[in-house]
């Protein structure tokens, strides 16, 4: 088998990815090693930015993204005893959308009905000859091997994945940061506690109240990072989370029984560069952040942006420039919403040996933030997405 393109992993961005090339007539497939049924199953993001409705509207999957899609114009920043709006419209005149990950992959899923573009339960994918002008991906599906030699191999396979193990250490470099806590997340087919996202600094650690529709709440709490589902009953969680939201949300809670419960680690992670011959690294494969700035589909979206441009402008042009800087250019946005994402994790959390000195420094960024328009139109800009060039 030969094709132009081919695409390791069937999440949200190996899925853009190749309904954009599909469209600009770039023939490629995509090998995902789950069902269908399981891709769909996962409970993942939930905020997008502008920047990635739009491309979602350029791979013409936006139909009902418009219709089901909640623009939020601002989010809330509380203590128990207080909550402070940033207004993301007045601030830089944009917002977000809501609109979960789930419904995303599922719109793109179906976008792709009878193409035969996906393969799922594409088993034991093998790559060879990356870096030369012919690489082959090879794997197994139904029991037969198969082999497809390409012009480009992406790695769309997600921070588990196998593709960015094929650079060899001599060729990358890893920057890693752990938290020392982990988030539980809820998700309950209750009316959400209010209509914009609520982060909440709270002394018994971080919560976050943020929603998938009217009907749909999507909640978190920091927890021990070695806690596990098994210990938080459903009352216990609720008990919880009303003793860190503000006074006025927690009066209104509606609990319920859970639909999903997990618990997620944190941490910030970037292999440079997400380049190895004609390997190129997109999403999660390359990077990871922790979820507290709502960044990591965003960050996937826009490395798909800026390959979908480097790799049309090759067929269109036979000019290599932009596939050349593909990797220096998606890494200055990703190091700019790691940056980010790291300041809203160090400001919200409790931290198990957070010196006094720590916590008031916490407090001193807080206050600057509440403060400050400037600080206020910073934080606005980073939250609604920083721009695509
Ligand atoms: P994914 O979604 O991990 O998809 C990778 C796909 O590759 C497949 N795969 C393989 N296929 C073939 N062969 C192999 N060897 C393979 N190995 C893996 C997998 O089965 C899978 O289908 O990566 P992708 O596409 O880069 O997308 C990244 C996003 O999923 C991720 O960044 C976000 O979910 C992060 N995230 C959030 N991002 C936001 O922008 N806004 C949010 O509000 C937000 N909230 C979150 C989040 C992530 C969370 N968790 C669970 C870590 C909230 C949470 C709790
Ligand atoms: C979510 O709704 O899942 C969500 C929202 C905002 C975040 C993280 C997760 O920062």
């Amino acid at each position: 088998m030969r094709k132009q393109v081919v695409i390791i992993g069937g999440g949200p961005s190996g899925l853009l990815l190749a309904k954009l090339l599909a469209q600009s007539d770039i023939d490629c497939i995509v090998l995902e090693k789950h069902t269908k049924q399981h891709v769909l199953s996962r409970v993942r993001a939930g905020i997008l930015e502008e920047g990635s409705v739009r491309l979602l509207e350029k791979a013409g999957v936006s139909n009902r993204l418009h219709k089901e899609g909640f623009k939020h114009d601002g989010i809330f920043l509380s203590s128990k005893n207080a909550s402070f709006r940033i207004d993301f419209k007045k601030l830089v005149n944009k917002c977000v959308t809501v609109y979960g990950q789930t419904e995303i992959t599922a719109d793109l899923y179906n976008s792709f009905e009878k193409t035969g573009i996906i393969v799922n339960s594409a088993l034991h994918v093998a790559l060879d000859d990356l870096t030369s002008k012919n690489p082959k991906v090879s794997f197994v599906h139904k029991n037969q091997r198969k082999v497809v030699s390409c012009d480009f191999v992406i790695g769309c396979d997600g921070f588990h994945g196998v593709t960015r193990q094929q650079i060899p250490n001599t060729h990358c470099r890893v920057f890693e940061r752990m938290y020392p806590f982990g988030w539980l997340g809820v998700l309950s087919e209750t009316p959400p506690v209010s209509n914009e996202l609520i982060y909440v600094n709270h002394e018994n650690g971080f919560a976050l109240a943020s929603m998938r529709n009217e009907r749909l709440s999507r909640y978190y709490i920091q927890t021990d990072i070695r806690d596990s589902v098994d210990n938080w009953s459903d009352q216990r969680f609720w008990d919880e989370i009303r003793r860190r939201l503000p006074t006025e949300a927690a009066e209104t809670l509606i609990t319920g029984s859970s639909i999903e419960k997990s618990i997620a680690t944190l941490r910030s992670f970037v292999t440079e560069p997400m380049q190895y011959g004609n390997l190129f690294l997109v999403g999660d494969a390359a990077h990871i952040v922790p979820p507290t700035g709502a960044k990591g589909l965003n960050l996937a979206f826009s490395d798909v942006y800026y390959l979908h441009e480097a790799i049309s402008t090759f067929y269109e042009n036979n000019n290599t420039a932009l596939v050349d800087q593909y990797s220096t250019l998606a890494l200055k946005r990703i190091w700019g919403a790691i940056r980010f994402s790291w300041w809203m994790t160090m400001n919200l959390h409790k931290f198990p040996e957070q010196s006094f000195f720590d916590q008031r420094i916490q407090r001193a960024e807080l206050d600057h933030l509440i403060n400050s328009r400037n600080a206020q139109i910073n934080f606005s800009q980073n939250y609604v997405g920083l721009p695509l060039k």
